[in-house]
């Protein structure tokens, strides 16, 4: 992995229900998340954010489903097409894109510039599985739909933006999943995906099914993708999101997984590119999401207590 670690701010809430998320990079970045990234030892160059139009200055009817069931759809497309510019232009410069969302659908841009040179596995550390198409999603809200955009099932064969060019399904792992609509659910399990509930972490516990979910995203791929939805976490170690759900992983199991994937990138040099999602600091308290949203990060690079 390279030393230089570039942070590329997405602060876009096209794809999110709730406002508030387009704060998320400054959030995490009040948050302390260069000190943080160079007590790690890489050295941290911010990139600074897209520029992002408010959804305000956008098409009013944008609000309302269109193209499909997709609200905001071609805003997000241009958001991602650019994002994808900057991730690739920076893996080329030879750093590492750490992309701040913004809400889960800045994820389609960072895996499309990732994956252009390089095939690609994932790890989606979610409460969701975000695979839903603009026909099968029932809120319009395409920050439930970047791995479908990325796989460019559905309406998503059609829009080549959305599509990660060598992104490998059969190197994609769900980690903590617990909420899944009806469709997403027979097609996850019709899939070549690997899925990681919150059960198999009851089961197993976190660092055997993170093991496992590294193995998954390793095998036949130049490198991987870590997506970190911050609704990952049970809410009341994470209350600044905005579609949280119950029952998440714990603080300390956070910590855990992603400390496991810096032992396996200091071993393998297997990272790289990673997002950081769904921070709300409207809905959060002290900004405590953000601060854990950089000390998460951090620990993918290698932060340790000793
Ligand atoms: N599955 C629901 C939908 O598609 O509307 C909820 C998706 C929430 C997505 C969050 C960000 O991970
Ligand atoms: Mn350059
Ligand atoms: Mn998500
Ligand atoms: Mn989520």
């Amino acid at each position: 992995m390279s030393s230089t670690v570039r942070i590329i701010g997405a602060p876009m809430d096209y794809g999110a229900n709730r406002r508030g998320v387009d704060m998320g990079p400054s959030a995490i970045r009040y948050a302390g998340l260069a000190d943080e990234l160079e007590g790690t030892g890489v050295e941290p160059v911010d990139a600074g954010d897209l520029l992002i139009p408010r959804a305000e200055e956008r098409d009013p009817d944008a609000t309302q489903p269109r193209e499909g069931n997709a609200k905001f759809l071609r805003e997000v497309g241009d958001v991602c097409s650019r994002l994808s510019e900057e991730v690739a232009e920076t893996l080329a410069d030879g750093a590492f894109p750490l992309v701040l969302g913004g809400d889960h659908s800045v994820a389609i841009g960072s895996m499309a510039g990732a994956s252009r040179t390089a095939t690609l596995g994932a790890i989606w550390f979610d409460a969701h599985a975000d695979l839903n198409t603009p026909e099968s999603s029932p809120s319009g809200n395409v920050h439930g739909m970047p791995l479908a955009a990325a796989l460019g099932r559905g309406a998503f064969a059609e829009m080549e933006w959305a599509n990660a060019p060598n992104l490998r399904e059969d190197a994609i792992a769900y980690v903590g999943l617990r909420s899944i609509d009806d469709r997403e659910r027979e097609w996850v399990r019709d899939s070549e995906m690997t899925a990681f509930t919150m059960a198999d972490i009851d089961e197993r516990g976190i660092t055997a099914v993170v093991e496992d979910a590294l193995d998954v995203a390793t095998t036949g791929t130049d490198g991987i993708h870590v997506s970190l939805d911050l609704d990952w976490l049970d809410p009341n170690a994470a209350p600044g999101v905005g579609t949280p759900v119950r029952g998440g992983v714990t603080y300390r199991e956070a910590h855990s997984a992603l400390e496991r994937v810096s032992v396996r990138n200091a071993d393998e040099g297997v990272l790289r590119s990673m997002d950081v999602v769904e921070v709300n600091p409207i809905l959060d308290e002290r900004n405590e999401t953000a601060t854990l949203a950089a000390d998460l990060t951090a620990s993918a690079f290698g932060k340790r207590i000793l």
